[in-house]
This record gives structure tokens, sequence and C-alpha cells, in this order.
């Protein structure tokens, strides 16, 4: 073993060697289709699809690949649903079909969960699908074939952490309880790095290899896994959950869009219900104008979507996903070049009506709340040379032009919407695309102030912090505060609302804080308290508290500054302020 460990270390070094620069040429090279796909399907499949969210007749909480953490079964117990599983109706070319439908351009699949089954022929570890079950068959052999086949790229997903069958890995607390036997280091260089080795070596071209859940891993082993990936496959991705800023690309939450400033290239993983492996009782499905939604906002965040499936144990898509991701498909083929390929929202902040995503000579805007009749985008300085329904290509009339210095383009739109969930209307530009950043007040008169474009004043490193769901949090110290400059075309008077963040799953949210407003030269004194929750487009379960801060008359318009500061902040729950937006509605 020792002999194998060194061979592994010298082989990676030349490559964690790297310059910088040709490091960051090499990265770039292995982004290029990936930006350019922008949408892929997970596929969590693996021995608990049997139970499938029930163990000896109860149903267990939570995500259903889970099932043997979440229940404390034991390795010797769970290993016998091996003997069972046997997905006589699994049809790999059936699976690549639904994504191909979905308009997926690759897959990404569990070679081997925190369970720490290997869906694949292993030599490493006899607890595989061919040697363990009487199915004794490679479905990723099928899969890559599959795939090439269809043009889909074939990815894995790994857990190199958390592996509940062995005693050296992450996470068997109750089988293997004592902390001070385990051996980190040998369960890596004995059945991940071989493992690893075996899924680059043996299914022609991947894609990219999504580890999880990096927990203890040391940065020298999560960069050493990922040297080992790009020195096997040096085209192949390694997920940013491989630990320590070493993955190709950043990752958001599960289920969670990030917003804000996003410095990298990321990915959000989605459940299509509420699990990842398949739970008989989970019908709690997203409709397909969310799911239509999440991947426009996704792309115009420069972000790559990540849509989940659960087979059964006997190897089927449940009908429930395959509706739902055929949605999505018919929708992209109408739509599609307004996400594959497409780079970010050109401003800084969303608009009120929707998101843009942009392509060299195109902005495509996706209105996901149809105005009726005529619509107004603010700040785009390029001509435009023709607008157009994009599934019907159908065009839309423009006007466009200067007034009391603001740039705005008036379009001419059918009462209704052509599309309820995401009508895109397509932007033909002259030359580059040029917009004005600053904040400003939308044609609607609201003006939104996101945390992510505030100014932070006296911030230090232990305090408040914009987080990658663009919220500020460990707000604690009243000495902090934040600043916006706005653009306001349009005078009057504003109800202002704070918008900020329960915990995840509605967990607690700390009020009580009172806060000074400045804005105009005058100052609103507020307590925030709960004042309702709003649905949280980004993430479902991390639901908005609104809170009403008061009144502010503006007399002039012009460029103006807003402080928010805290007099005295409550941390009952340990949360102290947290911030997502202000808000200032005109006032009737
Ligand atoms: O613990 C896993 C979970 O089971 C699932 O695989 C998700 C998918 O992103 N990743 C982990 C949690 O983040």
């Amino acid at each position: 073993m020792k002999g194998l460990c060194l061979l592994v270390a010298l082989a990676v070094l030349p490559l964690a060697g790297q310059s910088p620069s040709v490091e960051e040429a090499a990265r770039a090279r292995r982004l290029q289709w990936w930006r350019e796909a922008r949408f892929g399907m997970f596929i969590h499949w693996g021995l608990y699809a049997l139970p499938a969210g029930e163990w000896k007749g109860q149903p267990v909480a939570g995500i259903g690949e889970w099932i043997m953490n979440r229940a404390k079964i034991p390795v010797a117990e769970y290993e016998r649903l091996a003997g069972r599983f046997n997905p006589v109706k699994f049809n790999a070319d059936e699976w690549v079909g639904v994504a191909k439908s979905a308009g997926a351009k690759y897959i990404v699949i569990t070679a081997k969960h925190h369970d720490g089954f290997a869906m694949f022929a292993s030599k490493a570890s006899k607890y595989n699908i061919v040697d363990a079950t009487p199915f004794h068959r490679d479905p990723m052999k099928d899969l890559a074939a599959a795939c090439r086949k269809a043009g889909i790229r074939l990815c894995f997903y790994y857990s190199q952490t958390q592996d509940w069958h062995e005693p050296d890995a992450i996470g068997n607390t109750w089988d293997f309880p004592d902390e001070s036997k385990k051996n980190f280091a040998r369960y890596l260089e004995d059945k991940v790095k071989p493992q690893v080795r075996e899924l680059l070596t043996n299914y022609g071209p991947i894609g990219l290899i999504w580890f999880d859940t990096p927990r203890n891993m040391a940065k020298e082993q999560s960069q050493e896994l990922a040297a080992l990936v790009h020195q096997l496959q040096p085209d192949c991705l390694v997920s940013g959950r491989v630990g320590h800023g070493a993955g190709d690309y950043d990752s958001a939450g599960d289920n969670q869009i990030s917003v804000g400033r996003v410095r990298r290239d990321w990915k959000t993983p989605v459940t299509l219900n509420d699990t990842w492996g398949f739970k008989t009782n989970d019908q709690n499905w997203k409709s397909p104008a969310v799911l239509i939604r999440q991947a426009a906002q996704i792309a115009s965040r420069g972000g790559n979507y990540l849509l989940n499936v659960g087979p059964t144990a006997e190897g089927v898509i449940p009908q429930a996903s395959v509706e739902r991701l055929a949605a999505v498909g018919q929708w992209l083929k109408a739509n599609g070049e307004a996400i594959y390929g497409t780079s970010a929202n050109p401003y800084p902040y969303d608009l009120p009506w929707g998101v843009l995503t942009t392509k060299p000579g195109r902005l495509f805007m996706h209105v996901f709340e149809w105005p009726g009749k005529e619509l107004t985008l603010y700040g785009l300085k390029s001509k435009v040379k023709r607008g157009s329904l994009l599934a019907k290509e159908s065009p839309v009339e423009i006007r466009q032009q200067v007034s009391a210095g603001v740039d705005s383009l008036r379009l001419q739109l059918p009462t209704a919407a052509p599309d309820a969930r995401d009508t895109v209307i397509a932007l033909d530009i002259q030359g580059d695309l040029e917009v004005d950043p600053s904040l400003m007040q939308q044609p609607d008169g609201t003006v939104t102030l996101p945390a992510s474009l505030a100014e932070m004043h006296n911030a230090s490193e232990a305090g408040m912090r914009l987080d990658s769901r663009g919220v500020i949090e460990r707000w604690l110290n009243k000495e902090e505060w934040l600043s916006w400059e706005f653009k306001m075309h349009r005078a009057g008077t504003f109800e202002v609302v704070a918008i900020t963040s329960e915990q995840k799953y509605g967990k607690g949210w700390d009020g009580g804080h009172t806060v000074v407003l400045s804005v105009a030269g005058q100052e609103l004194r507020s307590t925030m308290k709960n004042d309702g929750r709003e649905e949280n487009p980004a993430n479902a379960y991390w639901p908005y508290v609104i809170s009403k801060i008061g009144k502010v008359a503006i007399g002039k318009p012009g460029k103006l500054s807003l402080a928010l500061k805290p007099e005295t902040i409550q941390a009952e729950q340990k949360f102290g302020l947290t911030l997502i937006s202000l808000r200032l509605v005109p006032a009737h």
C-alpha cells in the first residue's frame, strides 16, 4: 500500500506544482463545455431506493438517501439490501432519453453515495452492484454507452468523506463510535483514490466528478484528490465540494440559488420534490413554472442548474419527474438560446419583473411577472436594433430614448403573457452591450437596495458579512452599518420595508432591533418586527421576513444616499440582524 501511495503522490505532484497561470488556463479550458451547457440532470440512485423512506414499517423523516444514517441502521443489516437490489427495469437509453428531452446536456449519477455502496464494478471494494447484488451488471457501462450515443456528457457523483460502510470514514457513529480508532487517510488511500481511478479509467471521458460534503478533508487531501482527477483526465472538472477551494468551480447550497456578486463559476443542485433518493411518500413536486424560472434565474447569475431525479429500486424514473422534466425540455426547445451558453445579467441587480441573460449581440429578458401592454427597461445604454418574442419569433415594437438623463427602452407587448412561466423577449444589440450599473428607481417607482450592493462600514473580520445567499448575516455589533447610493427619477413619498431572512426551514429569526434609516436629510427610527413572511424565490426552505420601517418623503429626484444604522441589536437566538434588501415602494 505504501508503494502505491508514493506512486499516486508522485503522479500528482507535477500537476499540483503548476504555475497559477497554467492552472488557470487549464481550468478555463475545462469549464468551457460546462458554461455552454448550463443545465444537467442529477441522478441519486442506490440501495436506499429499496426502503424508499421506510424502515421496519415506519416512515423515516428526511431525504431518502440518508435513511441508513437517520434510522441508525447497522452496516450488517443495511448490507442485506444489496441481496435484494435487482433493477430489472433499468434501461440506460431510456434514462438518457429523459435527460435529453429535458434539454439537459449532461448527467451526474451517484457512483457512490454516503452509504458507501458502489453502483459500479469495483475491484477496490466488493461492496458494489456487480459483486453484491443479483443484478450482477454494471449500469455505469450502459450509461456511458447511452450517453455517448446521445451526445450527453457522463459525470459521476462520489462521496469522498462520508462512507457509513467504512470504519475509517466519516459519518457512521453507531457502528464505529470510537473516533480514536479511525484513520481517515487510510480510507482515502484504500477506497476513495482507487475507486476514483476506476471511475476515470473504465467509462471513457467523464465530464466532472461531483465530490460532496468535504467535512474533515485537510487542504492537502482536497488538493491531492482534485489533482488525481486532473492527472487521469485533464479535461474532467472537479466540483467545489472537494473542499478548500480546490475544485474548478463553487457550489451553492442544495436547493439554493446564489444571489449578489458571484465571483466564480458555480452550480446549484435542486430536487424536484423534497428528496434526492427515491421516497415513496414524497409527492411534494415543484411545478414546471418554478423549474423553468429557476433555470432562468440561475443562468442570469452565471450558474449551472442540476435537476435531480431519484429512480426506484427497479430502475424506473418516477413518472412525475419525467413529466416535469419534459415540460422544462419543451420550454427549452423554444427558448434554449436564452439559457445555453449565456452569460449573467449585465446589471448588478434583479429587475422587478424577472431576470436577464445575455450573449454577444443579444440581451434576453425573461419576464416572469407580465406587465401587460408595456414594459420599460432603464439603464440600457446600447442601441437596440430589434426586439422579438423568442419562442414565437414575432417582432416587438420598441422605442428607445433618453429623458431627464435616464436611458429608457419601452416595449409594446401583447396584453396577456404568451407564456405565464417565463416569456423571453430577445433584444438584438448594436455593438457591445453597455448598461448603467448604478442602482436606480425602476419604472414602477420602486427602489430596491440589495444587501449585496451595500457598502459595509466598520465591519470587522469576525463581524457582519455577505453570505452566498446574498444575505447580510453575523450582524451583532451595532457599530457596523450599511449604505447605498442610488438614482431616483421620480420623487414622492415611499413606504420603506426591510426584507430579512429566517434561518433554514423557518428555524428562528431575531427581531426587536432598533434601527435608524437616513435618506434625503430625514431619519426614520424603527423597531424590526415580523410583519409577515414572503416567499423566497431563490430558496423555498429559507423564507423572507418583512419588517415595515416607515414612510419617507423624498422631495427632489437625483442621486441619493441612504444609510441603515442599528441603535440596538437583539441576539436572543444569536442570529442578530439579517438583511437581504431594503425596498422603497411609492405610497398612495
Ligand atoms: O448529503 C448529501 C445529500 O444526500 C445529497 O446528495 C446532496 C446533493 O447536493 N448533497 C449532500 C448534502 O449537501
